[in-house]
């Protein structure tokens, strides 16, 4: 049987059917569903890590256990997991291990579009792009069989049209489990480097089985048409290609590390001229173009952002003149907003006015930038406002540097920095946005929630207690909802010449919804301006007046704490 299917919800598949038995991974756009359509088999223990590298290493005890692990991640995931992935490939594997590096051009929901593709390379494992729903849930299953067969782990990248389109895919496979046991072998295991150089050299030769293998991997294959142009290409830049030039020939990639030379070389041979499209950077073409072999690729086609059938019509229009970019319109752009009742805002409403240093972090508090609120200086990295703030407060030598961290970011990455803060006598103010949820992957658990992937209820992480054995003194909590509150307690720890930390615990209300009344604007309003400040969307301005949309309100009554006419009165 035949179903329609979202990238992920097949990668989820095909790892059930592959008899993975543990899987784990770390939230992000466009990763996170994976994990969440896994958790919900019963003989799949699913699990959300703090971060990706510890997924990682779950995942690569998993697999000495004799288990097979699947472990899923956005593309910086992997930044974060590096370590432990340049090392498994010497190790090697016992179950087979599947790492899912879910890239993002166009940066749809990151902070940068790194192509994960060379990550195959520079760590020497076998790298899988498939095209649609249907190759991903069988690439995975295929994946964990090579991991096995060669001893390594396996990169499978996707790319958010492949992860979250949706096309059909053949669910009557069998499940098969197939558990190795755990045997002790620390020479195989132990990477001191007596072991390591050893692992080294044999995972040189596994490579070159390895560029065999790709050499008749059924999912590298060539489909002739004409042979004026031939078009190199793999992920869902074959989608396009097929739809725009169904005649051409094409030699679709699907293992892209290592890559098929004969096969690419044969190819090349044949066509008049070939020509490589892929999205981001040239990493098909610079490696064909290494083996002395003719093509082009970026001179026609873009190396920053997302593809499209239009983008590759444009490139490639010198050479066919009877393509056009349909020419459709642009959709209104829809920028991005705190949600109205977010706990967030107020937080920022405050540190604007105060006109502190703002570090800060990735989550959807990071929409603190955006006008009205403009209130953050900085956003790199996952982890990264509370390093950034030390540095601040040591160049600058102020006080007044605040990091601002979300709290499934602050278990992810946060808490070594604080210890940093702590250690190197820094006395900057760390604030921790405690919403209960990793609100901006659409409000995933996390330790500090107390309750697993699965629904169990667990151990709850608690933070106060947590950055007091850090070796913070000054730990304060307080409602994100008290204006008053908010700056006074900011206030009072940027005075302080020692590390302190401010919990502003509120639930996300995407997961405790409100029951409060909503709020309107009566007659004695103004027109100050003050309550749009806050930049709430159920706050309108309209004839001189603000105005509520009451369906919209939630009740937070922030704003009503700014209104010094009384003019925000419970909606009648
Ligand atoms: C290394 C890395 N992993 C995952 C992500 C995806 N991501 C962005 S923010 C975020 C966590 C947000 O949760 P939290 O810090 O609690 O803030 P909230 O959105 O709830 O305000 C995640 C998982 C990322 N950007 N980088």
């Amino acid at each position: 049987m035949k179903v329609l299917l979202s990238g992920n919800e097949a990668i989820a598949h095909g790892a059930h059917a592959a008899g993975v038995t543990i899987a784990t991974g770390y939230p992000g756009t466009p990763s996170t569903e994976i994990l969440e359509t896994l958790s919900r088999y019963e003989e799949v223990d699913a699990s959300w890590a703090p971060n990706e590298k510890v997924a990682l290493e779950v995942g690569i005890g998993a697999s000495l256990g004799g288990a097979r692990a699947l472990v899923t991640m956005k593309h910086v995931g992997l930044n974060v997991a590096a370590d432990p992935l340049f090392t498994l490939a010497y190790t090697g594997v016992n179950g087979g291990i599947v790492i899912i590096s879910a890239d993002d051009p166009g940066m749809h929901s990151s902070q940068n579009e790194q192509d994960n593709r060379y990550y195959a390379k520079a760590a020497k494992v076998p790298m899988f792009e498939p095209s649609d729903s249907e190759e991903a849930a069988f690439l995975v299953d295929e994946a964990f069989k090579i991991s096995e067969n060669f001893d390594i782990p396996v990169i499978v990248r996707t790319t958010t049209r492949v992860n979250h389109s949706k096309s059909l895919v053949d669910v009557d496979i069998e499940r098969v489990v197939k558990e190795t046991g755990y045997e002790k072998n620390a020479k195989k295991y132990v990477m001191i480097p007596a072991n390591a150089k050893e692992r080294r050299r044999l995972l040189e030769s596994k490579l070159d089985a390895l560029a065999e293998f790709s050499e008749g991997f059924s999912g590298n294959r060539v489909e002739w048409g004409s042979r004026h142009i031939g078009f190199i290409t793999s992920g869902i830049s074959y989608q396009y290609v097929k739809e725009l030039y169904p005649d051409a020939s094409v030699l679709k990639l699907t293992m892209t590390y290592p890559l098929p030379r004969r096969l690419i070389s044969e190819f090349i041979g044949q066509v008049d001229e070939a020509i490589v499209v892929e999205e981001l950077d040239p990493y098909l073409e610079d490696q064909i173009k290494a083996w002395g072999l003719q093509v082009t690729g970026k001179q026609y086609i873009p190396n920053i952002g997302e593809l499209s059938p239009d983008i590759i019509a444009l490139g490639l229009g010198s050479k066919d003149e009877e393509v056009e970019p349909s020419g459709e319109d642009e959709l209104p752009a829809r920028p991005p907003v705190l949600c109205a009742g977010c706990p967030h805002r107020g937080v920022f409403y405050v540190l604007r006015r105060l006109k502190l240093i703002v570090t800060g972090d990735i989550g959807c508090y990071t929409l603190g930038v955006l006008p009205p609120l403009e209130s953050m200086d900085t956003c790199i990295c996952m982890g990264a406002s509370i390093g950034n703030a030390m540095g601040i407060q040591k160049a600058t030598g102020r006080k007044d540097v605040v990091a601002v961290i979300g709290d499934s970011t602050f278990i992810h990455s946060g808490i070594t920095p604080l210890i940093d803060i702590v250690y190197n006598q820094g006395v900057s103010t760390v604030i921790i946005l405690d919403n209960r949820t990793t609100a901006m992957t659409g409000q995933q658990d996390h330790p500090g929630t107390g309750t697993t992937l699965k629904g169990a209820e667990s151990r709850e992480l608690n933070l106060e207690k947590l950055v007091r054995a850090i070796g913070v003194e000054s730990v304060r909590v307080a409602d994100p909802y008290n204006l008053k509150a908010v700056k006074q307690v900011i206030k009072e720890e940027i005075e302080k010449e020692e590390p302190s930390v401010i919990i502003f615990r509120r639930a996300c209300l995407l997961v405790e919804k409100s029951n409060a009344a909503p709020f309107a604007v009566n007659e004695k309003c103004n027109g100050c301006k003050v309550c749009l400040k806050l930049g709430c969307p159920a706050i309108s301005w309209e004839d001189n007046k603000a105005v509520i949309e009451p369906s919209q309100c939630t009740g937070c009554e922030v704003c009503v704490q700014l209104c010094k006419k009384d003019a925000i009165v419970k909606y009648q």
